[in-house]
């Protein structure tokens, strides 16, 4: 396929240019891990943490990506945001997996977008300790270290390995995890990785059977969502909408109705 004719840039330039920001980031984050570890904060909860390389890396994606196309505009988690002129909003998690950082966990990873209208065009992951760089552009396919992915055939949801994450705060929780226990016993099993962007990424490359979560914000699935529904997974909510804060789900085609009813039955999306 090739990438839709109202695109104002094209995604294979865009990805270009996020790349390599992405994988110097990612390199500079895995370094930090040999020192003493960074400063940490917490944001909207105790376990919501951030440290000085969130803050950080979050400038430097943005000064790299608007010193190469300064009309752009830019979204970021630690609080980047930069109206732009050109239609095209980078969408930066600097570091998804803060708490995987924090305590030397593989699984933290770069994750940067650029979205159209709020619809991702071209996108990349990097997990550094997993030595895994994941590239989609729309319409061009999905890559795991330049190799094309695709997602899982999973005979059914019985069979299915499937990730999930759960918020910050101590309420939202234990809703979370009663709905685990509603579901657990109708999946082949669970996996909580602590990063949606590497969940989703999971999922491209058949890792995960399916991965769902609720309250993500736009930055934790904007790279991830592109490079699971390029990988041929479908990413949606639960009302076959576009993935939102209210709820994500991606699983392979064959699967995602029966996962989503199993989820729906168990209240997932009501925590
Ligand atoms: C993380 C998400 C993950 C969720 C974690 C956390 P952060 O993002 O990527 O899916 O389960 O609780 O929110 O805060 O590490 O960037």
């Amino acid at each position: 396929m090739s990438a839709p004719t109202w695109l104002p840039t094209d995604p294979v330039a865009l990805l270009a240019l996020a790349r390599p920001i992405a994988e110097e980031v990612a390199a500079t984050l895995e370094r930090s891990l040999d020192g003493d570890g960074p400063s940490v904060s917490a944001k909207s909860t105790p376990t919501d943490l951030v440290t000085e390389l969130d803050t950080w890396a979050e400038a430097h994606i943005t000064e790299r990506l608007l010193s190469a196309r300064p009309d752009d505009a830019v979204q970021g988690e630690e609080g980047a945001k930069v109206a732009g002129t050109s239609g095209i909003t980078w969408c930066i998690d600097p570091i998804d997996g803060t708490v995987n950082f924090v305590h030397g966990i593989p699984g933290f990873c770069v994750s940067i977008a650029a979205r159209v209208d709020g619809r991702s065009v071209a996108g990349v992951v990097v997990s550094p300790l997993h030595r895994d760089v994941f590239t989609a552009t729309i319409g061009g396919g999905a890559t795991r270290n330049d190799r094309p992915i695709r997602c899982a055939t999973p005979a059914s949801v019985a069979r299915s390995v499937v990730g999930t994450g759960f918020g910050y705060d101590p309420d939202r929780r234990r809703r979370q995890a009663e709905v685990l226990a509603r579901v657990l016993p109708y999946i082949a099993d669970i996996r909580r990785a602590g990063a949606a962007a590497l969940d989703l990424c999971s999922v491209a490359c058949g890792r995960l059977d399916g991965y769902w979560e609720v309250g993500l914000n736009p930055w934790d699935h904007a790279a991830g969502g592109l490079i699971a529904t390029e990988a041929g997974a479908r990413c949606a909510d639960l009302d076959g909408g576009a993935p939102s804060e209210r709820f994500i789900l991606a699983a392979p085609p064959q699967t995602w109705d029966d996962l989503a009813a199993l989820l729906s039955e168990a209240d997932a999306a009501s925590v």
